[in-house]
């Protein structure tokens, strides 16, 4: 048959086959960021306070002068994708671009509180990645279990719980407060969430980010944060803010209020109702006052954001290869609330892709 020559068959041709190459390099994308974090290029434009030429981050990376021209490729395609600003200065009468930091930059500079490495680090790092490779062996075993799991013969938690020196969950831990730090300014729009509550559990808090927010804006609420032994065991806080250890499919500390942020998203709907039947338990005593705040994704398909959905879509996979999580739409958290006995709920959206869930018994 002979190819084609109409023009619009032969345009969509092209865009199919761009379409498709720009998705098998996607991955080229998130590893020139990561690289961009290890070499700290924005915490060099940082500490210079103002952009800088390519020589002077050369020199200020001490990089080996055979490595300037790497670095002017991985630059450009960095700016290209929203990372740096090029602008142009003179030095000696001559002309020469400058990389500035870009607000998502401005993202990896280190010692802030908006700081989001390690989060790269983590979601980017081997074990995250490597599982990949056992997908197409995922599908044709008739077994439950995780990609993960599937590529590596052992559960996550098992793997970031299995020996402290390698610092796969203290990688973790600082990865998912790099993300609850982000959720001062969420805070701050969303007081009322908070107001009035005499008590709260963090159920599954990590380390405490969240709660710590919580309780410089409202010091007056007694905050515990719940976890495992091996993240909680050995922290200490102070008079209105203490960590507990325990097991939150077993039971949970008593509270008028229990935030679970990022914690449902880890476990099927079996495991994410006894979770929420432990915590309508833990603020029965308020009677129709207490309340469950969840902070999670809630998936919208419609959203004239197609990025934002893509991300959203993208965690789901990450949940579901790591953990047989999920992401949930709206409908999905409907059923999962009404089902654990809760009578209503309430949505807002917070930081861009997330959701906050207020539930009532
Ligand atoms: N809410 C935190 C951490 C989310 S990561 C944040 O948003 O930053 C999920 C957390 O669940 C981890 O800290 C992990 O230790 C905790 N976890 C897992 N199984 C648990 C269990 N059975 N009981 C209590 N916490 C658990
Ligand atoms: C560090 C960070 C992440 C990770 C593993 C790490 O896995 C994440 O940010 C992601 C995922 O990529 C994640 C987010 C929320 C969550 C679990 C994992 O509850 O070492």
């Amino acid at each position: 048959m002979a190819f084609s020559t109409n023009g619009s068959e032969e345009s969509e041709l092209y865009h199919a086959q761009i379409h498709l190459y720009k998705h098998v390099y996607n991955f080229v994308s998130s590893m020139a960021l990561k690289s961009a974090m290890e070499l700290g290029i924005a915490d060099a434009i940082h500490n210079h306070g103002k952009p800088m030429t390519l020589s002077e981050l050369a020199s200020s990376l001490k990089l080996h002068p055979s490595k300037v021209n790497i670095l002017y490729r991985f630059l450009r395609l960095l700016t290209h994708n929203g990372f740096f600003t090029k602008t142009t200065v003179k030095s000696n009468e001559e002309e020469e671009t400058a990389y500035g930091l870009t607000p998502s930059s401005k993202l990896l500079i280190s010692g802030k509180s908006t700081c989001l490495s390690t989060l790269i680090e983590g979601a980017l790092h081997a074990s995250s990645i490597d599982m990949w490779k056992s997908s197409k062996k995922w599908f044709n075993e008739d077994k439950e279990q995780t990609l993960f799991e599937c590529a590596t013969g052992e559960n996550y938690w098992d793997f970031l719980n299995k020996d402290s020196e390698s610092g796969t969950l203290s990688l973790f831990q600082d990865a998912m407060a790099a993300d609850s730090r982000m959720f001062k300014l969420a805070l701050h729009e969303n007081k009322n969430v908070f107001e009035g509550l005499e008590s709260l559990v963090d159920v599954a808090g990590g380390t405490g980010a969240v709660t710590k927010l919580i309780h410089e804006a409202f010091p007056q609420i007694k905050c515990t944060v719940f976890d495992q032994p091996q993240v909680v065991g050995n922290l200490t806080g102070n008079e209105n803010l203490n960590f507990v250890s325990g097991d939150m499919f077993k039971s949970i500390p008593p509270a008028d209020a229990v935030l679970l942020k990022w914690v449902l998203h880890d476990w099927n709907d079996e495991l994410s109702l006894k979770i929420l039947k432990n915590s309508k338990e833990a603020i029965s005593h308020k009677g129709k006052d207490g309340k469950v705040i969840i902070i999670d994704i809630s998936i919208d398909e419609t959203s004239d954001d197609r990025r934002l959905t893509e991300l959203q879509l993208e965690y789901d996979l990450v949940m579901l290869t790591m953990f047989l999580g999920k992401e949930r739409t709206k409908q999905e958290w409907e059923k999962l609330i009404y089902d654990a006995g809760f009578s209503s709920y309430k949505i807002t959206p917070i930081s861009g892709f997330k959701s906050l869930v207020e539930v009532y018994p």
